[in-house]
């Protein structure tokens, strides 16, 4: 990106710093991002992928409200929010400018369990903050996001108007995944009989910022998808992503077999804080199973219709994304946890 972009940017937030350099973040599956340094201070500067996330601007209203009420309880966490509490449009795009929580890191995977422990005691404390929040208030922004059926009516009609050559390449997979799509039905059923919680909808490990120096957590970040929804979407991709010892994005997909220890941790430190009910305690292991299978299914859907969602950097990176999940729901539909 153009230094001069940014800056231009930078002044129609009214900040007056000029910038020293401006970098391309290369995480994230959706938005595009940068990191922006000037002399003094450094920020986040994101373009919304509007097409994904048609609904941003009552996006940017759940990131408001939920981020008002944590302040204001004095949520021991950085919740960065958009610079003038806005958002701004540059011919067909979408910009938004946060300041970089200082001296944190992100991780692709885990290497300690304290990682785990501190990222747990988080989310925790996030429920635990917005426990007496009725998650009602929050608008619905992308509707249908995790709901099952809806999902496998994608997958469906993938098989049928899918690349026909992508189609044959992606047969195994595509017959084993048939098999198991009534776990996301189960999943309906379990969401529906469970509370309405503020969710948000993307806790997958790279979006919680680590004290460079402590390696605790600083902040969960990412909050596009901030909307109601069920307890079990974001213990979920934890427990995907955490549990994962190579990561996502892995080709080694013999090497994906899910971290029990991890799993179990996730589970004990998040369910002391989070004002649950039992059911939803219950149920947390399963949201790691089934959360799992979803975004397998999400990313061979994807991969099916030519990679129209999901960014990628070369060919079959959807394909190889969804056999690295597969991989994990396997390894996961092996183990008890707590
Ligand atoms: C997407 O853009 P990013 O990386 O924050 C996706 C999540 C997936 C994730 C998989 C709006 O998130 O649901 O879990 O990729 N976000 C949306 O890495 O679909
Ligand atoms: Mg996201």
């Amino acid at each position: 990106m153009e230094l001069e972009f940014a800056q231009s940017i930078f002044s129609n937030f009214g900040l007056k710093e000029s910038i020293v350099n401006v970098k391309r973040i290369e995480s994230g599956l959706i938005n595009s991002t940068f990191i922006v340094n000037s002399k003094t201070n450094s920020y986040i500067l994101q373009a919304i992928n509007t097409s994904i996330l048609p609904n941003y601007e009552k996006g940017l209203e759940n990131i408001l409200t939920v981020g008002n009420w944590l302040k204001k309880k004095n949520y021991p966490y950085s919740f960065p929010l958009p610079i003038k509490s806005e958002y701004l449009k540059v011919k067909n795009e979408v910009w938004r400018l946060m300041p970089f929580v200082k001296n944190s890191i992100s991780y692709n995977r885990v290497s300690t369990l304290n990682q785990v422990k501190s990222a747990a005691n988080c989310l925790g404390e996030f429920y635990h903050y917005l426990s007496d929040f009725n998650a009602k208030n929050l608008l619905i922004t992308l509707p249908n996001f995790h709901n099952g059926e809806f999902i496998i009516k994608k997958f469906e009609e993938a098989l049928t108007s899918g690349d026909s050559k992508r189609l044959l390449f992606a047969k195994p997979i595509i017959n084993e995944i048939l098999s198991e799509l009534p776990i996301l039905k189960k999943w309906d059923n379990v969401c529906n009989s469970l509370p309405t919680r503020v969710v948000h909808y993307d806790t997958k490990i790279n979006n919680f910022l680590f004290d460079k120096k402590t390696d605790e957590v600083l902040a969960i970040i990412d909050f596009d998808t901030l909307m109601p929804g069920c307890v079990l979407s974001d213990i979920g991709d934890m427990i995907r992503t955490y549990s994962n010892p190579v990561g996502e994005e892995s080709k080694e997909i013999e090497k994906v077999v899910c971290n029990k220890e991890i799993i179990n941790l996730i589970i004990k430190e998040f369910a002391k804080i989070a004002c649950l009910e039992n059911e939803e305690i219950e149920n947390l292991f399963f949201g790691g199973i089934a959360i799992t299978f979803m975004q397998c299914v999400r990313f061979l859907t994807d991969y099916l219709n030519g990679d129209s969602y999901y960014k990628i950097s070369y060919e079959s990176q959807n394909l190889i994304r969804a056999k690295n999940q597969w991989a994990l729901y396997l390894s996961l539909r092996k183990i008890k946890a707590l």
